[in-house]
């Protein structure tokens, strides 16, 4: 068995990549979470970009646990806001993961934003970091616009209120497998398949 590590502190991210890479069934692949493994400090996230982000999260996982590493980055990018929240997205309301107080911030803030000017789009870059390899970072868009109220209770964070291209439902009205079929870390996920498949068998 691989050893690959899920190095995200978010639960709601933790159970998507999990479902979604137990449903491809990487043969040789063993998962582990953050609570498998010993704690090590969470470094702030700098970057100014979910690329540099991702990589960094994934490189500080292989760099402390010897594991081969894999980390998210991702969140909400309106056009209305010129991007942002973009990679704020976690502390847009000031609080780290605060996905209530996110949410409705945003929603206050396109308050007079008509609805032909509601686009935005859920980005994701995942990163894979091996200990002494390689570094892969992969991209996934999910393109969508914002309602004017929370809707649905599935899903994390900002997916109450979008609603995907081709929808009338919230993300958080679509049963977990439209979500994972569709969704911009779904896109990603599928993208590093093939580098995760790679690693089993391979030394270390
Ligand atoms: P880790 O860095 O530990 O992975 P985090 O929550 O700090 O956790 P990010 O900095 O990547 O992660 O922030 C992502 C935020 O973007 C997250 O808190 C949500 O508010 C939002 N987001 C990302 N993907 C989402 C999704 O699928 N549905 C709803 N909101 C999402």
């Amino acid at each position: 068995m691989t050893d690959v590590l899920l190095a995200t502190r978010n639960p709601g991210k933790l159970v998507e990549l999990r479902r979604m890479l137990g449903a491809t069934e990487v043969a040789g692949i063993r998962v582990l979470g953050l609570a498998d493994v010993p704690e090590f400090p969470e470094e702030p996230e700098t970057g100014a970009t979910f690329a540099e982000n991702a990589l960094a999260k994934a490189r500080d996982a292989a760099k402390a646990t010897g594991l081969a590493s894999v980390a998210d980055d991702s969140g909400l990018v309106v056009d209305a806001l010129n991007g942002m929240p973009g990679v704020l997205s976690a502390r847009w309301s000031g609080r780290h993961g605060d996905d209530h107080a996110n949410l409705e911030l945003v929603l206050g803030q396109l308050a007079d934003v008509s609805d032909d000017r509601r686009g935005a789009a859920f980005v994701c870059a995942a990163a894979l970091v091996v200990p002494g390899g390689e570094e892969i970072v992969v991209h996934g868009e999910w393109a969508g616009y914002l309602g004017r109220a929370p809707r649905g209770t599935n899903g994390f964070g900002y997916d109450p209120i979008f609603v995907p291209d081709g929808e009338d439902r919230t993300s958080a009205e679509l049963a977990p497998e439209e979500k994972d079929a569709l969704s911009h870390r779904g896109r990603a996920l599928r993208a590093l398949l093939p580098h995760l498949r790679a690693l089993v068998g391979r030394p270390g």
